[in-house]
């Protein structure tokens, strides 16, 4: 095991990197590993993150290693085992002369920043690197920089930890028992409103939520639609989208990576189909992975998902198939 991991951070400047970039460093995400950083934004805004830096030095980070900052993301990608690819062009920002609202416009424009960026991950960054996509369309643009990338030993994930955990406090509360004692809590599909949060196959208190929650009137009517709109409800409260869960969903991304997987437990972020559950290969999908003890990655395939899971299942996937077709031009 090295005992330095490098770790990129795009959209550096941003909310949720403001939340993130220290807590990659206080030596609970990976441990006692030294950190090196290598931060990156737009050139519009890098200079903002000169102050950044100097926060992080002035925080008393005993594993804080090289940090830098950048614009060019090329020149970052260099020999990085962690890809965190948070930055991205928002709904609702005005952007050359037109206000970006549709999820179409998003992938437009985003998509191509992904292609740019993927290729540099797989010329630049270590064989087995990690790579995060938080910045929506994640599934999408996570499709687009994975074939840019063209390199399968890296693992391309689309962040659905937010989601799991969103889901997790939902079913807590209901049942009235600690959140740590909801498991194997799984997103399927796409990171967007048409996720299919699997309450069925949850874990509470070690029996299956199907046992749990009978009611199901109150997982479509109130369950999926609060965790499926959360996101939403966050901005009209706060008025501006989630950072502080954003951060910490990414965190727990890659914790879950770093360790190996409890028995009869997963975690939530969406990966490449092989073709598991039926889902059309290729396509970023949210699954139920497990981190093994040699450090790999896998979807777990043995959760049964039943008429009402997969139907709800299947309108994510068609919107994944369908976002897919709206950037072929993207994908060589
Ligand atoms: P901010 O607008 O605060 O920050 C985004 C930053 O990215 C900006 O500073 C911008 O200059 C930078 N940026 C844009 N293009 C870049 C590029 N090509 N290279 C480097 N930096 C670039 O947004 P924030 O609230 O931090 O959210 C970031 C992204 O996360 C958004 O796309 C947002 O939709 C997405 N989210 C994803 C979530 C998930 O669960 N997957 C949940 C939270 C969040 O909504």
């Amino acid at each position: 095991m090295s005992s330095r991991v490098k770790v990129v951070v795009t959209g550096a400047a941003g909310q949720i990197a403001y939340s993130l970039i220290p807590r990659l460093v206080d030596g609970r995400t990976f441990g006692d590993k030294i950190v090196d950083l290598c931060l990156v934004e737009i050139p519009q805004v890098v200079s903002k993150l000169e102050g950044m830096v100097m926060e992080l030095e002035d925080s008393y980070f005993p594993q804080m290693g090289n940090v830098t900052y950048t614009d060019n993301f090329e020149e970052a990608s260099h020999d990085a085992e962690w890809f965190l690819l948070v930055g991205s062009i928002p709904r609702g920002i005005v952007y050359e002369g037109k206000k970006i609202e549709e999820r179409s416009d998003l992938l437009k424009i985003n998509g191509g920043i992904f292609v740019s960026q993927g290729r540099a991950i797989g010329e630049n960054g270590k064989n087995n690197a990690k790579i995060l996509v938080v910045g929506n369309p994640a599934n999408t643009n996570a499709l687009i920089g994975k074939n840019a990338a063209g390199k399968d030993s890296q693992l391309w994930m689309a962040m659905t930890m937010l989601d799991s955990s969103r889901a997790k406090s939902v079913i807590s509360k209901k049942v009235g028992s600690n959140i740590s004692h909801v498991k194997n809590m799984v997103i399927w599909g796409n990171h967007s409103p048409t996720m299919y949060p699997d309450v069925e196959n949850v874990m509470i208190d070690g029996k299956l939520g199907s046992s749990v929650i009978e009611d199901m009137d109150w997982v479509e009517n109130s369950f999926l639609p609060t965790v499926q709109q959360r996101g939403k409800s966050v901005i009209d409260a706060r008025g501006a989208s989630s950072a502080t869960s954003a951060a910490k969903a990414a965190l727990d991304t890659i914790i879950a990576c770093e360790n190996t997987t409890e028995d009869g437990d997963c975690f939530s972020a969406a990966v490449a189909s092989d073709g598991a559950y039926d889902v059309p290969e290729g396509l970023i999908c949210g699954y139920p992975l497990i981190t093994l003890a040699d450090g790999s990655v896998e979807i777990k395939r043995d959760i049964v998902l039943s008429d009402f899971a997969k139907e709800k299942f299947q309108v994510s996937i068609d919107e994944l198939s369908s976002e897919r077709e709206a950037v072929q031009h993207l994908m060589k």
